[in-house]
């Protein structure tokens, strides 16, 4: 369905004036950097033409919407998704030709905006994605962070972090809209004021912060829909000004501008440490706050006044506990604002809010101290408190005299407030995001509530966009599928599983392996131009590209890395295909073991590359600053894709499905979305290797795990170890890894020796891995597993993904729906 309107005479046209009336240029003229603007203005004009009819419809039908509120929004670059998703790629392909723009050479200046971590903000981004493309009501609503995550250098084989000013140059996608701003207030403290006659709560002597929303339009495939992505901004209001103004105070003026300003001046980079911060709470306050008054406000406007029909219209979905305060906050509102009884407005949150669970480790489960929570938010932790009386009073039915159980359960006890109790609690449904993950939850992390109330948990697998992860990133096998089988795939990214018929076609499977080279090339020149790194296409990419945490356990694949070098070294007639292990990741800051292990990769890669005949079969390369522009890359020229976590630790993963989709052959445990991975492709097809999570769980708490006794046992492992400490990797600092080597060897007081059983899992890893080497040499058979994956990969579509969320949580109508 592409608008006969926006052909390339539209384009050419509307490039040319935006052009001129922004930059005062005719494009013949204009810098490359002022090309991609008007170029970008002119698929925004289109956009925002298409939005003011979606808006219009939505608004016209009375339609029911779901929020997405994450602390998070990964979305990566938008002028070719934007493109792609208004279908009208072509048009604008042959536009840039006629007026000499270099599209891709465009897309460089388009700086990508860094508002997430990892898994959890892409999923948030993928989601959007989706929602749109499924013509679903939807906004996604999160914080305009004004420096995104930091953006990482490798200097001297080390991590170093420098500011993201994703901003500087200003946000072409982007619209503010001042009209929408509202207050959210901080600190001061809870009055009981008479009111005709009722004591009721007042929040006084706070301090306010201005939230002000800009809005990123997100365009649903063929067109089908735009909605939004909101960005709150926080502002000092102008009162803080004038008062100090006058006065003549400018340093206090300044100061306590910043102290507003702070609140969306900076992404938190640590991903699943919670360190109870302050500025942390008071930006997740500013997010829930700002986007609870915008979903009252437009529910009036759409709905009219009587707010006990809110989740009629309105579903409420929580990415993790970070956007949890949007309960408290909606019930101050009901209460507050407008008189709601305890129980209405308990009711009414009960049946809008859910809540979507990403980990299971303990450290990440959000609290927060009593005391920074009740001088931040007075007036949220009197409704905090009064909500955990009320629910420990309902427990206290279940569970008589349990008091220990009761206390594990409860929203604030021993002075902490818990969010995912609060989640649990307050939340119509609480889903994991893999099955695996969902048995966890209701076995282990959340056993106790789920046994009040079993059918609110449940898991629904994560997915990922095909049109970015495929059809975007990889247009060589984009067009090889249309080929071989016709279009449909990329309406139903479930016809993908077409190709099945085509994997013993020889002529096809030569054409698959020929798209894989060339990705392989793309990567390789990508590599040489960024880092001055060469790579060769022949080697079998081996990819692991992710957070670097311990339980994803990079330190188990480098570990590895050394056992083939030290082989190499050992015997010279040992031969092996040449093989690249890529790395890529970020560590958060503050974690120190993290940045050593990304040290000792860098370091291993140099020891290798000193190495004359182990660096003709061996290499190891760090890809620096991993974020969605160079995954997109790096992704489809992979071919092996290490998902290899300690099994039961991640939650689902979302890497594993892109590598899966651009056809790389998964050397996994069985964790998180690998198994749904493994029953869709099949066993033969994937390369599963170590402790299943029943197995791990056991280990754990047998309490009888000796990493010692595999380093005193396998000759093999004791090297490499020993290489740890005995100068090989840094001869001028050789202790620079004895920390690795005294916590996989000994650990520490509280910790065990090797948590994450990296020696528990190596032998089975290194036979896996020699497995994988040995089939990547039969090209024929590789390339059918290969192809195997793509075709089966659409099950992880978020498509599907964002289907299950509507038909068991949301209940959303698609928008041609209200139409018929
Ligand atoms: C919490 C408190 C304070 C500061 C930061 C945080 C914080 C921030 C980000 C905690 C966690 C995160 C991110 C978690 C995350 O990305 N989890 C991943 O989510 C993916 C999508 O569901 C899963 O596929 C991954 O398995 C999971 O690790």
């Amino acid at each position: 369905m592409t608008q006969m309107k926006y052909d390339k005479q539209w384009i050419c046209a509307t490039i040319e004036r935006n052009c001129m009336t922004n930059f005062g240029y005719p494009i013949a003229q204009a810098t490359d950097a002022q090309k991609y603007r008007a170029l970008a203005l002119t698929v925004k004009d289109q956009i925002m033409e298409l939005f003011a009819l979606s808006r219009g419809r939505r608004e016209q039908v009375k339609a029911r919407k779901v929020y997405y509120l994450s602390m998070e929004f990964l979305i990566g670059r938008l002028l070719s998704n934007n493109m792609l998703n208004l279908n009208n790629l072509e048009q604008y392909q042959q536009a840039c030709g006629e007026l000499g723009i270099d599209l891709a050479a465009s897309e460089d200046f388009e700086p990508e905006p860094g508002l997430g971590n990892g898994g959890l903000g892409r999923l948030a981004a993928c989601f959007m994605d989706s929602l749109t493309s499924l013509s679903l009501p939807a906004m996604g609503c999160t914080i305009r962070y004004e420096l995104g995550l930091f953006r990482q250098k490798i200097v001297d084989g080390q991590q170093v972090e420098m500011p993201d000013n994703w901003l500087i140059g200003g946000n072409i996608w982007e619209v503010c809209v001042p009209e929408d701003t509202v207050e959210v207030h901080f600190y001061g403290r809870v009055e009981q004021v008479e009111e005709n006659g009722r004591v009721r709560p007042r929040h006084v002597g706070y301090s306010t912060v201005l939230a002000v929303p800009y809005d990123v339009p997100v365009v649903g495939y063929g067109a089908a829909q735009v909605n939004r992505l909101r960005l709150w901004s926080a502002k000092a209001p102008e009162a803080i000004d004038m008062r100090l103004f006058n006065e003549g105070d400018y340093t206090r003026m300044m100061d306590e501008r910043d102290l507003a300003e702070v609140i969306s001046k900076v992404l938190y980079p640590e991903d699943r440490h919670n360190q109870g911060k302050e500025l942390r709470l008071r930006q997740q306050y500013f997010l829930s706050s700002a986007t609870m008054q915008y979903i009252i406000a437009d529910f009036r406007r759409n709905y009219g006044d009587d707010l006990h029909r809110l989740p009629d219209y309105v579903a409420i979905q929580i990415n993790d506990t970070h956007p949890a305060l949007s309960i408290p906050e909606l019930m101050r509102i009901l209460l507050d604002d407008y008189d709601f009884s305890w129980e209405d407005a308990m009711d009414v949150c009960k049946r809008t809010f859910s809540y979507t669970n990403h980990t299971v480790l303990a450290e990440a489960l959000e609290r927060w101290g009593v005391d920074i929570f009740k001088t931040t938010l007075p007036r949220i932790y009197e409704i905090v408190c009064a909500l955990n009386e009320t629910l420990c009073r309902k427990l206290w039915n279940y569970f008589p005299g349990q008091w220990d159980r009761i206390a594990h359960m409860a929203v604030v006890a021993y002075d902490q407030v818990h969010m995912a109790n609060l989640c649990c609690l307050m939340s119509g449904a609480v889903n994991g995001v893999s099955k695996l993950h969902a048995e966890i939850l209701k076995k282990d992390t959340f056993r106790d509530f789920y046994l009040i109330e079993p059918e609110k948990y449940f898991g629904i697998t994560n997915g990922i966009t095909h049109r970015r992860w495929l059809m975007d990133a990889n247009p060589a096998l984009s067009a090889l599928l249309d080929e071989t089988i016709g279009q449909a795939w990329r309406r139903d990214p479930q016809r993908l599983s077409d190709l099945t018929a085509h994997a013993d076609d020889k002529a096809f499977l030569e054409q698959f392996r020929r798209v894989k080279t060339d990705n392989k090339i793309r990567l390789s020149n990508y590599l040489l131009a960024h880092q001055g790194e060469m790579v060769d296409p022949e080697s079998i990419y081996d990819v692991q590209a992710k957070r670097i945490h311990e339980y994803k356990r990079q330190l188990m694949n480098i570990l590895h890395v050394m056992y083939l070098y030290n082989r190499i070294c050992d015997d010279a007639n040992f031969t092996m295909t040449p093989k690249t292990y890529f790395f890529g990741g970020k560590a958060a800051p503050g974690y120190v073991r993290a940045k050593l292990i990304l040290q000792l990769i860098t370091h291993v890669a140099a020891l290798i590359a000193r190495h004359p005949r182990a660096s003709r079969m061996l290499k190891v390369v760090f890809l620096e600053n991993y974020c969605v522009s160079n995954a997109e890359i790096l992704i489809p020229a992979a071919d092996v894709s290490e998902q290899i976590s300690t099994a039961g630790k991640e939650a689902s993963g979302t890497g594993n499905m892109k590598f899966m989709m651009n056809g790389a052959l998964t050397c996994g445990t069985l964790d998180g979305a690998n198994v749904e991975i493994t029953q869709c492709v099949g066993r033969n097809n994937i390369y599963l290797f170590g402790l299943t999570a029943e197995e791990v769980s056991g280990i754990y708490s047998h309490g009888n795990y000796r990493a010692g006794e595999i380093f005193e046992s396998d000759p093999a492992i004791r090297r490499i170890m020993e290489q740890l400490i005995d100068g090989t990797l840094c001869p001028p600092e050789s202790k620079l890894f004895s920390e690795l080597y005294h916590y996989l060897i000994f650990g520490y007081q509280h910790q065990i020796a090797d948590p994450y059983l990296c020696l528990r899992d190596f032998d089975s890893y290194r036979t896996i891995q020699a497995k994988i080497s040995q089939d990547y040499a039969n090209q024929a058979l590789w390339s059918r597993k290969a192809a195997l994956n793509t075709a089966c990969s659409g099950y992880f579509s978020s498509d599907r993904t964002i289907g299950e969320y509507n038909d068991r949580i949301w209940k959303l109508k698609p928008i041609e729906a209200y139409l018929k």
